[in-house]
């Protein structure tokens, strides 16, 4: 998952590394020549004070004789000030400027947009790291990877982080049942993802209901019903053709009558183009005001996948999204640029076909993953 993408981001760090490395020497080599001067002003001070001190004892054996001996100045006073010198060489920092590291950062802002970062994502992204190394103060001696490892994970952190919330936090203080409904382009793994979905609320000891609300696509009827089998989960369907709207509106009834927890609603694949098809979606959510709509798309798919999410949150804006097959992909754009893009949150990761290739998404987890 998302190879090429870890990959470029190490080539990147590799690169800026370097830069930060040879700008340190620099600064080192400096540092190592300041640090000389002082320790010979510092040597002639010494001897300078030294002639005082034995000054100063002869004056204060008469004092003595006076009764009131006068205290012995304190010579570390002079010696303060050159060892703040001193430390300040030490302490000498590097600054990057903006022209070290524009070609690099060029470097970065293409190898995004190949990995399939959406264009707006790839360039804040950019600009976040562009704020964060340049023209700030760096001392001598930090470690140059981890600087710029850090301002990566923080400028992807912020872009995938958008709205983010805690999908189990939220499942288990919403009033029940708790109706969700899927949506997305044809086959992009709706069904599939209801599925998985179904036995991850089971196993979390939730009643749940699907509704097969694909009435459109022959056989989706059947397929969703295979899956109600195999899950043991209570299934509400009409046959094909009738309203979905209504086989929702149906299965949450049901699921208010029963007490159920969950209630899961497949949709029809609809391209995102076509106005009845889309119609018909914005019908289903106005009679049923689900709690969750949840917009499913390939992470495959890329920028594609983040053009078709725009359109939909625009007809019925949705609450999330779930990017599947993520396990055939190595580019990792969508997963990037998703939220950024529609303000919303991914909150599952189809990684496989069984029932159990699903993974919550975390902004925290994803980082980790790239930077392993
Ligand atoms: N590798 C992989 N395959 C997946 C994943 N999710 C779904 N699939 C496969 O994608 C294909 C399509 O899945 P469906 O669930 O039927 O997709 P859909 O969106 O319901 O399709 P339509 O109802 O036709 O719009 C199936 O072969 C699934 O097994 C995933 O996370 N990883
Ligand atoms: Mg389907």
């Amino acid at each position: 998952m998302f190879e090429k993408l870890k990959e470029k981001l190490g080539g990147f760090k590799k690169a800026i590394g370097t830069v930060l490395e040879t700008k340190e020497n620099e600064a080192t080599e400096a540092a190592k020549v300041e640090t000389a001067k002082v320790e010979t002003v510092k040597a002639g001070i010494k001897v300078d004070i030294e002639t005082d001190l034995k000054t100063q004892v002869t004056s204060s054996k008469i004092e003595e004789i006076k009764k009131t001996p006068e205290p012995v100045p304190k010579a570390p006073a002079k010696f303060g000030i050159l060892d703040k010198i001193k430390a300040a060489v030490f302490e000498q920092e590097f600054i990057i400027e903006e022209s070290s590291v524009k070609d690099i950062l060029w470097e970065l802002e293409m190898a995004l947009l190949e990995s399939d970062v959406a264009l707006p994502v790839a360039e804040k992204i950019v600009e976040s790291i562009k704020l964060e190394l340049v023209g700030t103060r760096r001392k001598i001696g930090s470690d140059a990877g981890k600087i710029v490892e850090d301002a990566l994970k923080k400028a992807i952190l912020k872009v995938i982080s958008v709205d983010y919330f805690d999908f189990d936090e939220f499942i288990k203080k919403a009033n029940k049942p708790v109706s969700i409904v899927f949506v997305g382009v044809n086959g992009t793994g709706k069904t599939t993802t209801v599925a998985k979905m179904a036995e991850r609320f089971k196993s979390q000891n939730y009643s749940v209901v699907i509704a097969a609300g694909d009435t459109f696509r022959a056989g989706a009827i059947e397929q969703i019903d295979r899956h109600a089998q195999a899950l043991g989960i209570k299934i509400i369907k009409h046959q094909e053709g009738a309203d979905p709207a209504a086989i929702i509106y149906d299965a949450i009834q049901f699921a208010k009558a029963k007490h159920k927890d969950i209630v899961l609603a497949d949709t029809a694949g609809r391209m995102h183009i076509n106005i009845n098809l889309m119609d018909q979606l914005k019908k289903i959510c106005r009679v049923n005001n689900p709690d969750l709509i949840i917009f499913v798309d390939e992470a495959i798919a890329g920028n594609d996948a983040v053009e078709r999410a725009k359109l939909f949150n625009s007809a019925v804006p949705f609450s999330g999204s779930i990017l599947t097959k993520a396990d055939a992909d190595s580019k990792g754009g969508a997963a990037i640029s998703i939220s950024y893009t529609t303000g919303k949150p991914i909150l599952f990761l189809g990684v496989g076909q069984t029932y159990k290739d699903l993974i919550k998404f975390e902004p925290q987890w994803l980082i980790a993953r790239l930077f392993e």
